[in-house]
């Protein structure tokens, strides 16, 4: 069930005859649009495919849950660096790269193979080395053939080569380009293509996603590619966007590369903001999710958009920009934000009613029956501020129907008669204007299990 989805939990619980959800927030009213289907769904009736990176470890429980309902596509955000599959020189660490493999495999999704050639995240052995251009490019090639052989028939398309160009279009000095030249990329392709001969073979990169000078070299180099029979067949952009900045060119730059012949992927998008969030903030930054997956959207060969983890809480923003986050479209607790619903409505769904969802100017309690058994259920509060913002709060309802609360988990909650009483505890007292807070309990039941207005201060 989509326990995280509010207007879904309602809509799924519609059956139940004793629990419904209810959005009961201070005098105003939930608002009433049809919920959508999950991301994926609506991106695959447009032909199109929308992903996550993911961290290995965290693939269970919610985390795993909305990975597997919403995206039809994973790429591992750093299980298949070189520095994580070959931290020493000879010994492999395959465990997190297959274990997102084989969750994808198990939730029908695709997915992408990231990185094989960069000049981060290489493992000290390698760069610590001093190496012939030889030994190197053999090293290049071993390094190629094993991983892509490792994961062949299973990954569909590979950032083979990430980042290789400066910001003016120039290659970037690395190990590679240093040691090898710029033929490293079409060697690199080559071997890549030679161990997997199905997988779309992309060259990857940031800040190029309007046409500039980036742009343009990435551009020049594919159509050389091209013309040298070299397998490549796709750009990824990775577009990793500040709030209010998506390039007016994005569209136009997508559709050049597709008119050269090969597949176009947004590969790492997020939209980072100045901390605090708020409402405002969260509505641009629905807007700019909406204008990406809706550029990808608009041209036949833009194969999809990934985002570069999908919770705040798996995001590698915070800690590489001080001051600045809340980049992905959940929130930290899980639950969508405004860009979600920009995705889903970029992908033709409705949007199920998301930028809007708590009244202007304040703050509201979202009460929802997540799972219930013939003695008992679970329950869920989220609070969240609009316009308004919390240091310490207390939510209020009344059992109508004889509940009894058993256990409550990030909150403090007394009954006293019918009259429940949930307090923040010490780490969770903070609601920040356009964020959230969620707790949860379990209770009995017996008869009818009402939903109560929940009042919140
Ligand atoms: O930097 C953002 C992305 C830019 N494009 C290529 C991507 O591969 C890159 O991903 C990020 C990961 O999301 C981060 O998670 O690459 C970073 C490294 O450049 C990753 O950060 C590293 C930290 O630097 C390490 O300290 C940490 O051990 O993540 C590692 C694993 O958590």
């Amino acid at each position: 069930m989509r326990t995280s989805h509010l207007l879904s939990a309602r809509r799924s619980l519609a059956g139940l005859a004793t629990a419904a959800a209810a959005l009961l927030a201070l005098g105003a009213a939930p608002s009433a649009h049809a919920a959508d289907p999950p991301l994926r769904d609506l991106a695959a009736a447009q032909g199109k495919v929308i992903g996550t990176a993911v961290t290995g470890s965290e693939l269970t429980g919610t985390y795993g849950d909305i990975t597997g309902r919403e995206f039809g596509s994973l790429t591992p955000g750093n299980a298949m660096k070189w520095g994580s599959v070959e931290p020493t020189r000879g010994s492999f660490d395959w465990a997190e790269a297959d274990q997102i493999v084989a969750f994808a495999q198990a939730h029908h999704q695709q997915v992408r193979g990231h990185t094989l050639v960069w000049h981060s995240q290489n493992p000290s052995w390698l760069t610590g080395g001093s190496w012939t251009p030889a030994q190197l490019s053999s090293l290049l090639q071993n390094h190629i053939s094993t991983e892509v052989g490792r994961y062949q028939g299973k990954i569909t398309g590979w950032d083979v080569v990430n980042e290789p160009f400066n910001e003016d279009g120039t290659y970037r000095s690395t190990l590679w380009y240093d040691g090898l030249g710029a033929d490293y990329i079409a060697s690199a392709l080559t071997w890549a293509h030679a161990a997997d001969p199905a997988a779309k073979l992309y060259i990857n990169d940031y800040n190029v996603e309007g046409v500039n000078a980036k742009s343009t070299a990435l551009y020049n180099l594919v159509k050389s590619l091209k013309a040298r029979g070299v397998p490549i067949d796709g750009v990824g952009l990775q577009a990793h966007l500040v709030l209010g900045q998506v390039p007016a060119t994005l569209q136009q730059n997508i559709q050049r590369f597709a008119d050269l012949g090969v597949d176009v992927a947004i590969t790492e998008l997020d939209v980072r903001m100045q901390l605090p969030a708020d409402s405002g903030k969260l509505a641009q930054q629905k807007a700019d999710f909406k204008a990406v997956v809706g550029a990808c959207a608009a041209v036949t060969r833009c194969a999809g958009v990934t985002v570069w983890g999908f919770t705040d809480s798996d995001s590698w923003v915070p800690s590489t920009f001080p001051g600045y986050g809340a980049a992905t479209p959940y929130d930290e607790s899980y639950q969508p934000k405004p860009a979600y619903y920009g995705i889903a409505e970029a992908l033709g769904g409705s949007g199920g009613g998301g930028g809007g969802t708590a009244p202007a100017g304040g703050c509201s309690a979202a009460y929802t029956v997540t799972s219930q058994w013939n003695s008992g259920f679970t329950g869920q509060v989220r609070i969240s501020c609009t316009g308004a913002s919390l240091s310490s709060w207390k939510a209020s309802w009344s059992f109508g129907a004889g509940q009894q609360l058993t256990q409550a988990w990030n909150a403090g909650c007394t009954q006293s008669g019918a009259a429940v009483t949930c307090s923040n505890i010490s780490y969770n007292g903070t609601v920040p204007d356009g964020g959230s807070v969620t707790f949860g309990f379990n209770a009995n039941w017996s008869g009818s299990n009402p939903v109560p207005a929940v009042s919140v201060g």
